[in-house]
């Protein structure tokens, strides 16, 4: 079977977690924080500018967005999330519709969790890793906007960030920028390799 990330289409959006709709495709969540680039990256990845509405605004994804790419596989868009004070009250707290997402049991294959390549940790990124972790919930994490470094300080970064973050040996990281469209082919291969 083959994916090339080209037919891309609007599926469904969904304001409430009842509205998510039926599927037996494998299916692929956008997660991370407002503004790091989810929308950009499902554009990106598609070559298709338009297809998910790229916010200005921090915030602006209210409902969770499913796209259909080639007919093999969905991708929700969830809005950003804001778990800011969970850890071990994690699920009590877990309110929005993006937490609600990963508590409705609805089934999905990969996460792809999004982080600003410029920005340090955040308590709820690193709320959502320990999440995923305890699950075995499986994600790559995507370092986004790469284009604001050069290809020198891009390198020493990542060495720097899998030192703060403390990343398994084998974890799947990927740098992308989806303005430059760099990264994108490593991570379209990743996700074909894994799941089609
Ligand atoms: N420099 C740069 N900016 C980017 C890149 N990707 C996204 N942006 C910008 O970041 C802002 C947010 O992008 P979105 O794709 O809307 O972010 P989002 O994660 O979907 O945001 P929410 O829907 O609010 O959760 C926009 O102004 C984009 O133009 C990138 O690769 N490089
Ligand atoms: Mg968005």
């Amino acid at each position: 079977m083959e994916i090339n990330f080209r037919k891309a289409k609007f599926k469904a959006l969904a304001a409430t977690i009842d509205q998510c709709p039926a599927s037996d495709v494998p299916e692929i969540v956008m997660s991370g924080r407002s503004n790091v680039g989810k929308s950009s990256l499902i554009n990106a990845l598609v070559d298709n500018k338009k297809l998910a509405r790229v916010s200005q605004t921090p915030g602006k994804t209210r409902a969770v967005v499913f796209f259909e790419i080639d007919e093999k596989l969905l991708i929700a868009d969830l809005p950003g999330y804001g778990y800011a004070k969970v850890s071990k009250e994690m699920k009590s707290s877990f309110s929005s519709l993006a937490d609600s997402y990963f508590t409705s049991g609805r089934k999905f294959d990969l996460v792809l969790h999004l982080m600003d390549i410029r920005r340090e940790p955040t308590d709820e990124d690193v709320a959502m890793l320990e999440y995923m972790n305890a699950n075995n919930i499986r994600y790559f994490v995507v370092f986004t906007k790469c284009d604001k470094f050069s290809a020198a300080q891009l390198r020493r970064r990542i060495e720097e960030l899998k030192d703060i973050y403390n990343f398994d040996e084998n974890a799947d990281i990927f740098a992308v920028s989806s303005m430059k469209k760099q990264g994108l082919d490593e991570l379209r291969e990743a996700i074909a390799k894994l799941l089609i």
